[in-house]
């Protein structure tokens, strides 16, 4: 039975990414969810229009992936993961590489997608050093890029107050693309934006003034999540893609939303027809029932660390959890399941309809730009005068507590990322909701 829960539990609790003080005067507190909904402290059944974080895209506790999870921890709760493996992370990596683009065959595990993007850097540098091209040691990420949390990621990442505390620490060597974001040009996109395309030459600005032969990786979101729904203008990841390849830059494309059906196709890469050499994932892999990610890399990479003697290590980096076994267990389930259950085309078929519900909202009055592609949206509010961010978090807590609804805000942009397997009619009942809330905002 749910115990009530104490205000001295809620005020030990460091609260990740929130107002805490804010949020401490009026918990919102998750109990239970099962499928479509979550249930609150108070007994309400609230709709998730938000899959979890980008993440449960299935749908809360999906019984196969309980099933499995349940049964793998009466076989093999842990097994060390060095110089030693166990049955479930070998499976998953085969079935993960199986279904990525052609030519990614090889997976190596993380438990977060900020570890995985941390592992996508080093390999890219260890690389151009096994390869005797030591002096690529640049990295290139872009404005508004969200990358994680750890010290590669935020160093790369391009959203200012994740960066600002710790601006004097982070690492060396980095520079970042401009975004490609342009209200003026590109405002209430549906799917990519035609206008934008030529900011991928900004690669050639930074190539021209470091020398593309000492920039070792370009890392993008394939289509920027956190930032608030950036998709890539027409022609944007290709150019990129080309430039890469010219000056001989590993692309890396941080998929931890993107991947596994969030835009309808299996990668991010696949959708858009544009292959980058690292691939990183978390979030889907799992449907966020234990913490995984993984990242894929394309064979020449892999088979580049392969030298030396045999009996060396080739690169000295692992987590104590990669691969573990539980975490495998409910991937290769979920995995199962993503295909089963043809949760990529589900997502494809519901995309116009989530785009045309969304995009009601464009010409209310208090709403600046609304941004859809695959089943990721955005509504962006005006902001209040002197306080950027207020109209956001109000409208989070009305769809909270008087709408009986789960949404996402970063400062004054509403975030939706309906379930893959959502039913129309609450994407319909989603933006209704959302707009009785809007209309009563101040
Ligand atoms: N890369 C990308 C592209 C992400 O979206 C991470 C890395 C980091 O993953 P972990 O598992 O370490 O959180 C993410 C995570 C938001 C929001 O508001 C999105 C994420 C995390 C926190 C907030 O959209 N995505
Ligand atoms: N309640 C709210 C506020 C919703 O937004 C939604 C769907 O989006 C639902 C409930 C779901 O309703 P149902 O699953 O009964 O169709």
């Amino acid at each position: 039975m749910t115990q009530a829960i104490s205000q001295r539990d809620i005020e030990a609790l460091w609260m990740p990414f929130t107002a805490n003080r804010d949020f401490k005067k009026q918990p919102k507190t998750i109990v239970a969810a099962k499928g479509h909904y979550y249930q609150a402290a108070d007994g309400r059944q609230l709709y998730d229009a938000f899959s979890g974080l980008w993440s449960c895209g299935l749908g809360h506790s999906h019984p196969k992936i309980v099933e499995a999870v349940q049964h793998q921890l009466t076989e093999l709760d842990y097994a060390m993961a060095f110089q030693m493996g166990n049955d479930k992370a070998f499976a998953l990596a085969g079935k993960l590489t199986e279904m990525a683009p052609a030519g990614f065959n090889h997976a190596f595990f993380t438990n977060s997608g900020s570890e995985s993007v941390d592992t996508a850097l080093k390999i890219a540098l260890g690389y151009h050093r096994v390869k005797g091209e030591a002096q690529r040691t640049r990295l290139i990420g872009r404005e508004r890029g969200y990358h994680g949390v750890n010290f590669g990621g935020i160093s790369v990442g391009g959203i200012a107050a994740n960066r600002q505390l710790f601006s004097a620490n982070l690492i060396n060597g980095v520079d970042h693309l401009s975004h490609t974001y342009n209200l003026e040009h590109a405002a209430f996109s549906r799917g990519q934006p035609e206008w934008g395309g030529h900011l991928a030459d900004d690669l050639e600005r930074l190539a021209a003034l470091h020398g593309g032969a000492n920039i070792a990786a370009v890392i993008v979101e394939p289509v920027a999540g956190s930032a608030g729904i950036l998709p890539p203008p027409v022609g944007y990841l290709e150019r990129l893609r080309e430039l890469c390849t010219e000056h001989g830059i590993l692309l890396i494309f941080d998929e931890v939303i993107t991947a596994f059906g969030r835009v309808g196709a299996n990668f991010a890469a696949d959708r858009f027809g544009v292959m980058p050499d690292i691939i990183t994932t978390a979030k889907g892999l799992t449907n966020s029932m234990i913490p995984m990610g993984a990242v894929l890399v394309r064979d020449e990479i892999y088979q580049t660390f392969m030298q030396g003697p045999d009996q060396a290590i080739e690169m000295f980096h692992g987590y104590t959890y990669s691969g573990h076994p539980v975490a495998a267990a409910a991937g290769l389930a979920a995995l199962e399941v993503f295909h089963e259950e043809g949760i990529a085309a589900q997502a494809k078929a519901l995309e116009s309809g989530f785009e045309t519900v969304l995009h009601s909202l464009d010409n209310h009055p208090m709403v600046k730009d609304v941004r859809t592609i695959g089943l990721m949206g955005a509504i962006e509010l005006i902001p209040r005068d002197n306080a950027p961010g207020a109209r956001g978090l109000e409208a989070h807590k009305a769809c909270f507590w008087e709408q009986d609804l789960v949404i996402r805000n970063a400062m004054d942009t509403l975030q939706f990322a309906p379930f893959l397997n959502a039913k129309p009619d609450d994407l319909e009942k989603t933006v209704a909701a959302v707009k009785s809330v809007i209309d009563g905002l101040l």
